[in-house]
């Protein structure tokens, strides 16, 4: 295995924030060096790739890092992604692109973009680029988002339309501010009809199946596999719909409340000491015969998100039972079954969600002890990054976690730069970009509330 971190004390804060900055310039100059303008980068081999579709570039991880460098003060770094954006970003491309992985990238880059700049031509570019994404919604019979559609003909992709709920949900916040910032409801009136259109499919029980067919709106797959992909961030965006639009968006809280309260009843199993979720048959409630107590890495948001909902205890205790799994392992390993505990996934995708929920559990602490827990938990995730996927060219994603040495694979995913550093860095430095009090960041990282500009 690689280098272990288990129990190591956080330094002091600024020193804290300083290692940081530190370490995400790294793996940006890394992206800079040889891919500037390109999707992503490809650490070791100082490669470039696209993320999207092969031989197109959306200048992916500068919408990824855009307000991070802002949080973090790099203003020169600012300035000249800006600059790109605004000059070469490109939404007029004949390609059939992922919608979902558009919306929370590159709609989510460009509206914290312009929040944290101002600049007129981002928040122009985006409403461009949302034009061309709204087909997928248009074209579906029940509103549900076809996954693929071409930018430039607005042909969905009618051989790939199967939806699996995440992607069916997670929108709302980047079209919900969208419509705010240039008054058209086009935007969020297309993501309610989605959510009407699954809400309305629950089982007796509350519970949601994992996958819809775009076109006839029947389930694909009907088990639960909250908190796990690829339901991940249907949940999350209920929360944060109605966190970001108020009051009259009412009805996304009580969707939240109505399938948490299911989740919790059903899918919480605490058999082996700590809490997991397992999967259920939405109709029933009942464990499948196999496959039941997989959890995956991404699954590790669920903290934060139990916490910011109105279950804290319930948000703590899931973030301990990922910690856990932290001290066995120098970074987290993506698949596991948590009865058996045997590694069904050895890599590590450069994951932010552990992260994610310290950040969010640490922002909700009442205790100096609860907060200091959660900035030594989230240091000792950054350390065991910077000790174990640290290489020359930036930062890579391992192929196994669980062989000495670590084996390393050959990619910096765009999200790296939106999400994983920003929350430990914003645990750690009192930023004056930032209101701690008011701010809401989206499932990619995006800072879509509370960016002060200075
Ligand atoms: C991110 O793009 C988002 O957090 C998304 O909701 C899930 N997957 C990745 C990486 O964690």
């Amino acid at each position: 295995m690689g280098t272990y971190a288990t129990g190591l004390a956080a330094p002091p804060a600024a020193t804290a924030a300083s290692e940081v900055v530190e370490e995400f310039m790294h793996g940006w100059r890394g992206y800079a060096a040889v891919a500037f303008g390109q999707d992503e980068v490809r650490p070791r081999s100082r490669t470039a790739a696209s993320f999207f579709a092969p031989g197109t570039s959306f200048g992916l991880s500068i919408l990824e890092a855009l307000d991070t460098l802002y949080l973090m003060g790099q203003d020169e770094e600012v300035e000249r992604c800006v600059r790109w954006i605004e000059e070469s970003f490109e939404p007029d491309q004949d390609v059939s692109i992922h919608v979902f992985e558009a919306v929370i990238r590159l709609v989510g880059g460009l509206l914290s973009g312009f929040l944290a700049t101002g600049r007129p031509r981002l928040l122009d570019k985006c409403a461009q680029l949302a034009d061309r994404l709204l087909p997928a919604f248009t074209a579906s019979p029940h509103g549900i988002p076809y996954p693929r559609v071409n930018l430039r003909t607005g042909e969905v992709d009618r051989g790939a339309r199967v939806t699996p709920l995440a992607e069916a949900g997670t929108n709302i916040m980047e079209f919900g501010l969208l419509s705010r910032l240039t008054g058209d409801q086009k935007y969020v009136d297309a993501s309610m009809r989605a959510y009407e259109a699954v809400m309305g499919r629950r089982s007796s029980l509350g519970l949601l199946g994992s996958a819809l067919d775009a076109e006839s709106g029947r389930w694909t797959v009907t088990a639960s596999v909250a908190p796990n992909p690829p339901v991940d961030s249907f949940y999350e965006y209920l929360w944060g719909g109605y966190a970001l639009l108020g009051e009259p968006y009412r009805q996304l809280r009580e969707w939240y409340v109505l399938l948490t309260d299911a989740v919790l009843r059903y899918q919480a199993d605490t058999g082996t000491g700590r809490l997991w979720f397992r999967k259920a048959d939405s109709a029933t409630g009942q464990p499948p015969s196999s496959g039941a107590y997989g959890q995956c890495e991404l699954a590790a948001f669920y903290a934060g998100l139990l916490a910011k909902g109105g279950r804290p205890a319930q948000g703590a205790e899931y973030y301990r039972s990922w910690t856990d799994w932290l001290n066995n392992y120098p970074v987290l390993p993506r698949d596991f079954d948590y009865r058996s505990r045997d590694v069904t996934g050895r890599g590590n995708a450069l994951l932010p969600e552990y992260a994610n929920s310290a950040f969010d559990l640490w922002r909700l602490a009442t205790s100096t002890e609860q907060q200091e827990l959660y900035r030594r938990t989230a240091y000792q995730y950054f350390d065991g990054m910077r000790a174990n996927q640290k290489v020359p060219g930036g930062y890579t994603v391992a192929d196994d976690v669980t062989v000495r040495p670590m084996e390393l694979g050959d990619a910096t995913p765009g999200y790296w730069f939106a999400e994983n550093l920003k929350y430990v860095y914003l645990m750690f430095a009192d930023c004056p970009r930032f209101d701690y009090r008011d701010g809401l960041l989206s499932t990619e990282g995006k800072v879509l509330r509370g960016l002060i500009r200075t």
